[in-house]
């Protein structure tokens, strides 16, 4: 595969004013035919007529109805054309039966549909398939199938054909199509202008009764969006589409929306209330992308941060405010530091907006998304939030319609506030994960921080400057009153001191609050000030993270040392978890202990080769401790997480849920399971059942209880789903590969299916102990099956590669055998181009 570099961008020759498409639908023959009408591009003077197009037969092609002979290769073709403006035509046909990679015009379940971004459309038609090129399509469909949509307006329609008319010009990663034997649930929207927009939500017969939820937070969101960021929407239709073999979570098409199920359906009997939750982000994610990424979209996918970082920023502020802010935001940091964090660490380390790639498939990362919302969130943080507000209303009005970069996002912030914003950049072009480390100085009643900060080399980026840094810092006394609120420090420089006059005695610093940087805070903070801060701090982040702390260093003193459980740390946690005027999510967040995979990764930077095994043993050692000193209290939390109202996913119910979820894990290590059989067999929601099979499932003891979920859910796709993750990734580690290997086996595991997939392979590569078991078992059955799914789904199978890259962490011997399940796979017939990128860049 090729290389493609950011420094290499020009504009395409031509523009084009317009195109219309028609499809005629059928499995193995779908015929295409384009009438697409060229301009030459004013801005430029290279003519050079290039139209992707990938895995399709050319039938004919015509210019300005002349028949002509283009120059066909396996990317694409080129053709000499006149030199002022004239109509392209060409028909091909595809096999969308046959399409496996789930990219394009694909089936699923016998429906019609498509995944264009990133670069999917030219596997549909001849095209300048780029997004810098933006046109408005007119699209007929034909076939005999009830319901056919595409983007924009509907036109005409009757027997066997559907027209649809979308007049926002946008590039070809935003197309679909959808045709099936589909039902909807419908609604309205009136904008606040006073517009009605109809809505649907079109899923497969039988899954009506799932769709509530999902309509209800699309008119959430575009009420939100209306009142937060001034945004309304811009069509007559909104069409939503739930598709069960889709390779993400959802699509963002202009006026059809395409969804994977998963992140679409719901209903209490199948779905938990962390699915609720997601459902509700993504429907939000992908209808704020209306405007960024739609509206103002991408000049190329270098800057596909541009649309998806701020996005994911637009989506979390959204859940923060239909939720719990402080919840929302500890989350997020669980998950940066999850996912995002061992990236940007690793050999898969690349910038926010990286400046090379060869298959921009293997960049929908979590250093785009993730670290790219991190950035907005700073840079709101440092300009206040009246100016974040100017500079976006400018954003939307200076750019409305245009393919942008980061320097024009970067230029309108600098026009809206007069900041210059020149080292603030390196966020988006340095990669790696800064580290912070502090110094206190007590003088006088002066006190005094002193920050430094240091970025790792990261791969192709030996030399790190120093990045802009909004720290947010509150004091406390040491009788735990709050001496300075929360305070903005703006580091600029590698070493930088803050210097608090005035204060009466030595203050316990809180740093670092809301998670204010996406760095790693080095500090020497002692057990001491950490319960301290854990018992007083009025930042609900930092007083998680204070608990989070002394989890962490306890586990690692168990590790490394043998040291018996923190009894100190379990009687200050106590004090938090028992607090009744304390949120219940919030305190379910406190007793969730930090990640194997966290730890794994704490302990190799102090030095320490991590042995899974000892990491898996200790954190069961200190859940037993826990739950044997809390025996008392246990009966009492579980008290204060039932529910008695009707079954609802809000906040307030899913906090005290995921309580309750948390208690029951600990009195299973009591029981051996009895609680949480009990509840398994009682409970009338998905969240309560799988929280309890979970339990069992972690406890080895949930042979029965499997089968009978088994026998009860076989039906639902989405729940079984759940079943073959769940005694995978919480399988005593001894048993989750063979477990997996097993499940491979069962007649409901289809590899095909990506949610299926992930089920197993991507719940194994979860169990951090099971993936990492000596003999190697768990990466040889991964990269076996990422092989064999190459074959037929390159992206999916590319993306959960990344489960390697922390392969240099771990001991000699894991290393070594992790090379060569890579080695094996790289090694492959026919590997695809995806992988080949992958593997390439993991072994380094
Ligand atoms: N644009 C790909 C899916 C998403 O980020 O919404
Ligand atoms: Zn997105």
């Amino acid at each position: 595969p090729q290389t493609v570099y950011l420094s290499d961008y020009t504009p395409f020759g031509f523009v084009v004013e317009r195109v219309e498409l028609t499809f005629r639908l059928a499995p193995e023959s779908t015929r295409v035919t384009s009438r697409i009408r060229f301009a030459p591009n004013p801005e430029t003077t290279d003519r050079t007529f290039f139209l992707h197009g990938e895995e399709l037969r050319l039938v004919s092609a015509r210019i300005d109805g002349a028949e002509v002979t283009p120059d066909v290769t396996e990317r694409g073709l080129t053709c000499a054309v006149p030199d002022a403006a004239f109509t392209w035509e060409a028909e091909v046909e595809i096999a969308p039966a046959k399409n496996t990679a789930l990219e394009g015009l694909y089936m699923s379940n016998g429906m019609y549909c498509t995944q264009c971004e990133a670069e999917g459309f030219r596997k549909i038609t001849y095209y300048p398939d780029r997004p810098d090129v933006m046109a408005s399509f007119d699209v007929r469909i034909e076939s005999d199938l009830p319901v056919m949509l595409s983007n924009g307006n509907p036109g005409a329609a009757g027997d066997g054909f559907a027209e649809w008319h979308d007049p926002w010009p946008k590039p070809a990663y935003l197309f679909a199509l959808v045709a099936g034997e589909l039902e909807a649930r419908s609604d309205t929207f009136t904008t606040r202008s006073g517009t009605p927009v109809d809505l649907n939500l079109w899923v497969r017969p039988g899954d009506l009764p799932k769709t509530e939820w999902g309509l209800e937070a699309l008119k959430k969101s575009m009420r939100w969006d209306e009142e937060v960021y001034g945004r309304e929407y811009d069509l007559d239709v909104f069409n939503i589409v739930a598709v069960d073999d889709f390779n993400m979570g959802a699509m963002e098409n202009k006026g059809l929306n395409i969804f994977n199920s998963s992140a679409v359906l719901a209903s209490p009997d199948t779905s938990t209330d962390a699915n609720f939750e997601r459902i509700e982000a993504i429907i939000a994610h992908e209808y704020f992308h209306n405007w960024t990424g739609n509206r103002i979209t991408c000049r190329d996918w270098f800057q596909l941060c541009l649309k998806e970082g701020l996005t994911v920023f637009r989506d979390s502020q959204f859940t923060a405010d239909m939720r719990s802010a402080p919840v929302k935001r500890i989350g997020d940091v669980i998950d940066l530091r999850a996912r995002q964090f061992p990236e940007d660490q690793g050999p898969l380390s690349h910038p926010v907006r990286p400046d090379s790639f060869q298959e921009i498939n293997n960049f929908y990362t979590a250093t785009v998304y993730e670290k790219g919302a991190e950035v907005i969130g700073m840079l709101k943080r440092l300009v206040g939030d009246d100016d974040y507000a100017k500079a976006l209303d400018l954003y939307f009005e200076r750019h409305d319609g245009q393919a942008c970069t980061i320097e024009d996002w970067l230029t309108v912030f600098e026009d809206a506030t007069g900041r210059d914003l020149s080292q603030f950049k390196r966020w988006y072009t340095q990669s790696g994960t800064p580290r912070l480390s502090v110094e206190e100085r007590y003088e006088g009643s002066d006190y005094t921080l002193t920050f430094r900060q240091h970025t790792p080399t990261t791969p192709g980026q030996d030399e790190k400057a120093p990045q802009v840094l909004p720290i947010a810092v509150g004091l406390l006394s040491p009788n735990g009153d709050e001496v300075v609120p929360t305070t903005l420090l703006e580091m600029t420089e590698a070493e930088q001191s803050f210097t608090f006059p005035n204060m009466a005695s030595r203050p316990v610093p809180s740093l670092l609050r809301g998670f204010s940087a996406p760095v790693v805070l080095e500090r020497e903070a002692s057990a001491e000030q950490r319960a301290f801060l854990l018992a007083h701090d009025t930042d609900p982040f930092c007083r998680w993270e204070a608990g989070r702390g002394l989890a962490r260093a306890a586990l690692m003193a168990s590790v490394t040392e043998g040291a018996a459980p923190d009894v100190a740390y379990l009687d200050g946690l106590r004090q938090v978890v028992a607090d009744p005027a304390l949120d219940p999510a919030f305190r379910a967040l406190m007793l969730q202990m930090p990640t194997q995979s966290e730890l794994a990764q704490a302990l190799a930077e102090a030095g320490t080769t991590p042995d899974p095994d000892a990491i898996f043993a200790a954190q069961e050692a200190l859940m037993r401790a826990m739950a044997e000193r809390w025996q008392d209290l246990l009966p009492d939390l579980a008290e204060q997480a039932r529910v008695t109202q009707p079954y609802a996913p809000d906040a307030a119910q899913s906090g005290k849920r995921a309580l309750g979820a948390a208690v029951l894990s600990l009195q299973t290590r009591l029981d051996g399971g009895t609680a949480a059989r009990a509840q398994f067999d009682s409970a009338d929601n998905m969240t309560l059942r799988l929280s309890a099979l979970g339990c069992l499932v972690r406890a080895d003891a949930a042979d029965d209880a499997l089968a009978a979920f088994e026998a009860a859910w076989s039906h639902d796709r989405l729940v079984m789903d759940k079943w073959f993750g769940i005694q995978i990734m919480l399988a005593p580690p001894a048993k989750a590969a063979d477990r997996a290997a097993e499940l491979t086996g069962h007649p409901a595991f289809e590899m095909t299916n990506p949610n299926r997939f992930r089920a197993v392979m991507g719940a194994l590569a979860s169990n951090h102990a099971g993936f990492h078991r000596a003999d190697g078992a768990g990466y040889d059955l991964l990269a076996h099956w990422l092989g064999k799914l190459d074959a037929k789904n390159p992206q999916t199978a590319a993306r959960m590669a990344t489960a390697f890259q922390t392969w240099r962490r771990y001991d000699a011997d894991r290393r070594a055998r992790m090379q060569t399940a890579l080695r094996t796979l790289r090694d492959r017939p026919g590997l695809s181009g995806d992988m080949s990128e992958m593997v390439g860049r993991l072994l380094g």
